[in-house]
């Protein structure tokens, strides 16, 4: 059929065996290659495509890779070069098949019982909540540059007083350079340091710049990044230009938007720029109707819409890395991003084995590699409730840990944890103490008059063992839009209300101490596996799937309203609504 490209396939299907199809799903097109390509280096990049894939071009295989959310690429120069224009046929074949060793795992179950099941039935089991969505869900580019391109830069950034400090390391591929121009503006597209690049720059192929591939700027009067809610300009974005060129006389341009930030723990602290921050945001999912997983420019859109109008100052990327243009928009936005490793249902002993532990830590590298020149971007999270009480879950973590932090030694490293503080084994190496609890709903249902005292016990427990900052994850409460009911039952909207609000006391009272965080679970509802916990998906949603309020929605945006209020006008704290 007909495959729209991106998307994830199984929201197109109109039968129950295509939509929860599990194997290798083919993609073929033809395409000529563009012009502009020919004789230069040409590269097909591949933003994600779930789980497993295998690219060939002509039927010669190109690429293959694994892991779902996640870019890769292949040099396709030669083969370009050789077709002088004419058509070529690319294919993909992309596996959706979860294991135990897979990072997130999964398993196939065969039902061997002929007198229950059909000879060779069987089904794939996850450990996680949201449909296991497959296909080429981001879109597919060919990159076309001089044969020597700048492959990757690395920004960091400080800052002292008035002056902003930005160091940058530039890899640079294919070949030697002759020179390399590197320049910054500000957020006004001013010049203010470095060479000046210019689009009509001439490569002279004896000319030499003083600038090497790496290097430092200082940036007087520096404009620093600051999310919403902080009483300046949100978002404010430098762009670091890249000019390299070649012995040909080609060039490679690129253009690199970042901002000047700092983030730091210390001690029950979390510091950005210096100054104390607490975040104010929600759990999300890339998930929307007919969209499944599918990058889609406006639901993107749309719930970056939805956050401003919340007054959400973050979100995490739960359970696996998002678009880059959720990333850019967040940058742009002021919106502080936990960006999630997919290492969500680690649940059993053979989750934790070697095997696992290398995808895991080649998918964190992918993962850092992409998302860590991005100002929004202010936390790592390396996986979401893995049974931390396990014995090779502490040894794995301490190795996932120890490489999240030497590829990064800018920004702290939190897991999300569900498991009980006193059988935990992984918080003690964390920089933050992530955990997710679901008071009057998993626990207690139908109590919600317990959950101060629940609450405010579990959260000074994390502390008090580990003495760093307790973010609350997750915790909320599910409702189907347009059920009422008074006294509320559970899924009645009014029973929605009363957990999130009885949860508010508690936040403002350990937020005095060590709560650096409040991330109500979820932004929008969302697909999950069939089951009898779910009812057509998941609908602890401030927002139905099609993107309509439920009245959770109006409290939540009253109280970050408020809080982002407050911390505009430090004097005033209550200054918004009644
Ligand atoms: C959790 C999970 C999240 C689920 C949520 C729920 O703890 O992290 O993926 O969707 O609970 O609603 O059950």
């Amino acid at each position: 059929m007909d495959m729209p490209v991106p998307s994830s396939y199984n929201d197109l299907m109109q039968t129950p065996t295509d939509r929860d199809f599990v194997g290798w799903a083919w993609y073929e097109r033809r395409f000529r290659p563009p012009i502009a390509c020919h004789a230069r280096r040409a590269r097909l990049h591949f933003a994600s495509v779930h789980y497993y894939a295998i690219v060939w071009l002509d039927g010669l295989e190109i690429a293959t890779h694994e892991g779902g959310h996640l870019p890769f690429e292949a040099d396709i120069s030669s083969i370009l070069f050789q077709a002088k224009g004419r058509e070529l046929r690319l294919t993909v074949a992309a596996n959706n098949t979860l294991t135990p060793n897979t990072i997130p795992p999964g398993r196939i179950i065969y039902m061997n019982d002929t007198s229950q099941y059909p000879p060779g039935y069987f089904v794939q089991e996850v450990d996680f909540d949201f449909f296991n969505y497959a296909g080429i869900d981001r879109p597919v580019s060919i990159i076309c540059s001089s044969q020597v391109y700048v492959e990757d830069i690395l920004v960091t950034t400080n800052f002292s007083a008035s002056v902003g400090f930005v160091f940058y390391n530039i890899s640079i591929a294919g070949g030697t350079v002759t020179s390399i121009f590197v320049g910054l503006r500000d957020p006004k597209g001013r010049h203010v340091a470095g060479d000046a690049v210019l689009p009509d720059h001439i490569c002279l192929p004896s000319f030499h710049s003083t600038l090497s591939p790496h290097g430092l700027i200082k940036v007087p009067n520096v404009s620093l990044w600051w999310p919403v809610g902080m009483n300046t300009t949100p978002g404010l974005l430098y762009t670091l230009e890249v000019l390299v060129c070649g012995f040909d006389g080609e060039k490679d341009v690129v253009r690199l938007q970042f901002g000047i930030r700092t983030v730091r723990v210390v001690g029950s602290r979390l510091l950005l720029n210096d100054h104390e921050i607490y975040l104010h945001g929600l759990g999300r999912h890339e998930d929307a109707d007919l969209r499944g997983r599918g990058y889609d420019a406006v639901t993107m859109a749309k719930d970056a819409s939805l956050l401003s109008w919340l007054g959400a100052n973050a979100f995490r990327t739960s359970h696996y890395p998002y678009a880059e243009q959720t990333l850019d928009m967040a940058d742009r936005q002021g919106i502080l991003v936990i960006s999630e490793a997919p290492a969500v249902g680690l649940v059993t002993v053979d989750n934790f084995g070697k095997r696992s532990l290398e995808q895991h830590m080649t998918t964190l590298r992918e993962l850092i590699n992409r998302d860590r020149n991005h100002p929004s971007v202010i936390m790592w999270s390396l996986a979401n409730e893995p049974a931390s009480n396990l014995q090779v879950a502490e040894s794995y973590f301490r190795q996932v840990i120890a490489e999240a932090h030497r590829l990064d030694g800018t920004r702290p490293v939190t897991v999300v944890l569900n498991k009980g503080v006193s059988v935990d084994r992984v918080a003690q190496y964390l920089d933050v103490v992530s955990v997710n609890a679901y008071f009057g709903w998993y626990h207690d249902s139908g109590h919600p008059e317990l959950i101060g005292r629940q609450l405010g016990h579990m959260l000074s427990a994390w502390y008090t063992k580990h003495h760093h900052p307790v973010i609350l994850m997750e915790y909320g409460a599910g409702s189907v839009a347009g059920l009422h009911s008074l006294p509320s039952v559970m899924f009645s909207e009014e029973y929605h209300l009363e957990v999130m609000r009885q949860h508010f006391p508690v936040f403002d009272e350990k937020r005095k101490d060590f709560l650096v965080g409040e991330m109500l679970w979820n932004l929008v509802d969302f697909n999950t596996p069939q089951g009898v916990k779910r009812m057509a998906g998941n609908r602890k949603g401030l927002f139905t799937r099609n993107r309509q309020p439920k009245m959770a929605a109006f409290l939540l945006r009253d109280r970050y309203v408020r809080l982002n209020n407050a911390s505009a006008h430090p004097l005033i704290p209550w200054c918004l609504g009644n």
